[in-house]
């Protein structure tokens, strides 16, 4: 390989590396939206950035909900009381849950990368109140493109 394209791509991978951000998200027994919620609870991220999930409140978990989760991403499980921080790097639409409150409505949704407007398809098996909430979370990102 001749040595200036290497370099060149060598730059960019840095450059990449040094612009993720990392977006915190608490984990919440109440909020400004009601009970058992994460907050913020939607994030546009771009691919490569991480989202730290805070532990303000006990009892609470992240976890990647399955039937909602671009194709190659890999899924995720913090444990109970756990901070943990998680890099997105596969675009597309993931629905967060916390297993403990799940039937509680306790979801949020993360884009990563460009949004593809038509397709988002709710898992059939959502608790109803899961469900509504991310209904809720749908049309309020809806309306802020
Ligand atoms: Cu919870």
């Amino acid at each position: 390989m001749p040595i200036r394209p290497a370099i060149t791509l060598l730059a960019t991978l840095l450059c990449t590396a040094a612009l993720a951000e990392v977006h915190e998200v608490k984990m919440l027994n109440r909020g400004a939206s009601g009970a058992m919620v994460y907050e913020p609870d939607y994030l546009a991220i771009a691919p490569g950035d991480r989202v730290r999930f805070i532990a303000s409140h006990p009892s609470h978990n992240a976890a990647s909900l399955p039937g909602l989760l671009p194709e190659g991403a890999e899924p995720f499980k913090g444990r109970i009381n756990e901070e943990i921080e998680v890099t997105f790097d596969t675009p597309g639409l993931y629905g967060i849950q916390c297993i403990p409150h799940l039937a509680m409505g306790m979801v949020m949704l993360i884009q990563v990368g460009d949004r593809q407007a038509s397709e988002v398809q709710l898992p059939a098996s959502l608790p109803a109140r899961a469900k509504a909430r991310f209904e809720q979370i749908l049309e309020q990102a809806n309306s802020a493109y």
